[in-house]
């Protein structure tokens, strides 16, 4: 049996083409069924639905062989204990700094960082020389700006409505951002030709794509 951790939303919606081409469908809809694990019309595949954070904990201690998983999320978690074997190109957006659209630039100056992704923020502004102190939040990153809590935020932006809803802009590109597919080590080698199998026909696929 191979269970792949996948999170509900987006990252479901997008991989789904993908699952579906490698003859994996589920039997039940996540959308609404509140079942955690789903069976698939592949008897020796399994999907379990997690919270996008928690796919990079699950396959790495082996309670899914694979998953699939935001390049934020992996680099946030650290994720030097998983394979990432294939980048599936979905889910695609930017990690970006953002301020008011009235505030000054953000270079030459000390910061308050709003930001769910502390690592990658820390990491980011050491690198650009910019003294940063980061204030971790869970969500509505967009608010503390507007409400004098930091000078900008970390966050991702698509077609940047979010930000502009709330009189924000883009500023600084730190990466461009898609899914990835993530594999835990141990099932690598003792599920090797099963997973083997699945990288090809994902492979195939996405080659199609262009
Ligand atoms: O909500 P939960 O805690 O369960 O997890 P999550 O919010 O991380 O899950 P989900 O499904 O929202 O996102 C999962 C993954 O999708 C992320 O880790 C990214 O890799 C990827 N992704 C791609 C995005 C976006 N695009 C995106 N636009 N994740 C979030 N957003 C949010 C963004 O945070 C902001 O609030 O959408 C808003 C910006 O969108 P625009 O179009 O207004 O710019
Ligand atoms: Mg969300």
């Amino acid at each position: 049996m191979l269970t792949i951790a996948v999170s509900k939303g987006r990252i479901f919606e997008e991989a789904l083409p993908l699952l579906e081409a490698a003859g994996i469908t589920p039997v039940d809809d996540p959308k609404t069924c509140r079942k955690l694990i789903l069976r698939t019309t592949r008897e020796d595949v399994q999907l379990v639905i997690i919270r996008a954070t928690d796919v990079p904990t699950f396959v790495e201690y082996g309670a899914a062989d694979l998953g699939i998983a935001g390049k934020d999320v992996l680099l946030e978690h650290g994720a030097e204990s998983l394979y990432e074997p294939l980048d599936l190109n979905i889910a695609r957006c930017r990690l970006m700094t953002a301020a008011h659209k009235n505030a000054p630039p953000l270079s030459g100056r000390r910061l308050r960082v709003a930001t769910k992704y502390v690592k990658i923020a820390q990491r980011y502004f050491a690198n650009q020389g910019i003294q940063a102190e980061i204030i971790k939040l869970y969500g509505s990153m967009e608010l503390a700006p507007l409400v004098g809590l930091a000078d900008c935020i970390v966050d991702l932006v698509e077609t940047g409505n979010t930000l502009k809803a709330n009189d924000l802009e883009p500023r600084d590109l730190i990466m461009h951002i898609s899914s990835r597919l993530v594999v835990n080590k141990a099932a690598m080698k003792m599920k090797n030709r099963a997973i083997a199998e699945l990288l090809n026909q994902f492979e195939a696929t996405l080659a199609t794509q262009g």
